[in-house]
């Protein structure tokens, strides 16, 4: 089995750089990120502080007929365009994974790759890129994947090289319940510590906004069939914010650095949900149009 890798950000980058260093067999599906890793080899520093050095080779869209596993690391708005450009070219026998924040493209996934094994997959490893070439493992975190399709159910055997490589990995048959919890976790944590542009400890000093924030999401979420009460959903938030209180979100590091943000498949995939089915969200779709507002100083 050979992974190609398509987004070579910080957990593209993360992930490459350890299935390789255990002996798998990895390659970068070319891209302007990919290029730079082929011309000079990745850095992997890792958490006990040693350091591996990684060549990862890059291949062309031409290859593509020949891919075998291509798991999907991009910012969650570059998943549909980047495979948008795959569609009638990759073999129907190559499983796609994602790998994102956030929620939507997935539907999108089963429409246009009908034939391929499908998978999507959750991570809370840390992992920060120093520079193009230099990735720094930041924290140990839980990786699971799951089946979007019927026939992505075959592929548990993604799991022991994973888990080999990584720390732990491991295979859920609710990978869509997971995926909503930590859409959940982004969709508080990430809004609030773009907008008060600091480390996601300070949650703790907005336990109100907080509180509000998750009281408003629950009927959504007991619509979704989750059945803990509101403060389980605050003590999670408070939990991830404290264990990751030096960290800065994606959200503010994407803002900090004019980049477009995650917000469109995060907040705005529960906005649309939420209207799915009647119901309102103002607090949360302030939030977002306040990201929205920031973005659009650069984006446009
Ligand atoms: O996933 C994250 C993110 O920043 O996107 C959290 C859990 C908030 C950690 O920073």
């Amino acid at each position: 089995m050979q992974w190609t890798i398509l987004g070579a950000g910080a957990i593209g980058s993360l992930f490459a750089t350890h299935l390789l260093r255990t002996g798998q067999d990895v390659n970068l599906l070319d891209t302007r990120c990919a290029r730079q890793h082929a011309s000079h080899p990745m850095m992997l520093e890792l958490l006990d502080g040693s350091f591996c050095m990684c060549e990862l080779p890059c291949i062309s869209h031409q290859a593509v007929s020949d891919l075998t596993l291509l798991l999907v690391t991009t910012k969650v708005w570059q998943v549909i365009p980047a495979l948008e450009a795959l569609v009638g070219k990759l073999p129907h026998s190559c499983p796609i994974v994602l790998l994102h924040n956030g929620m939507g493209p997935e539907e999108w996934l089963l429409t246009h790759f009908p034939q391929n094994p499908l998978l999507t997959g959750v991570t809370s490893c840390g992992a920060f890129k120093k520079d193009p070439h230099h990735i720094k493992h930041t924290g140990l975190g839980e990786t699971w994947l799951g089946a979007l399709n019927e026939a992505g159910t075959h592929y548990q055997s993604l799991i022991p090289p994973l888990a080999n490589a990584l720390g732990h990995a491991a295979w859920s048959d609710q990978i869509r319940e997971r995926q909503w919890r930590k859409l959940v976790v982004n969709a508080i944590i990430n809004p609030l510590t773009a907008l008060y542009n600091q480390p996601n400890g300070m949650l703790s000093e907005h336990q109100a906004e907080v509180n509000a924030l998750c009281e408003e999401l629950h009927p959504l979420l007991i619509a979704e069939s989750f059945t803990e009460p509101v403060t389980a959903w605050c003590e999670v938030i408070f939990k991830v914010a404290e264990q990751t209180a030096q960290n800065y979100s994606s959200m503010q590091q994407d803002l900090a650095h004019q980049r477009k943000t995650e917000i469109d498949y995060i907040t705005g995939y529960l906005l649309q949900q939420a209207e799915k089915i009647g119901i309102k969200l103002p607090l949360h779709q302030d939030l977002y149009l306040k990201i929205k507002k920031l973005e659009s100083t650069f984006t446009t």
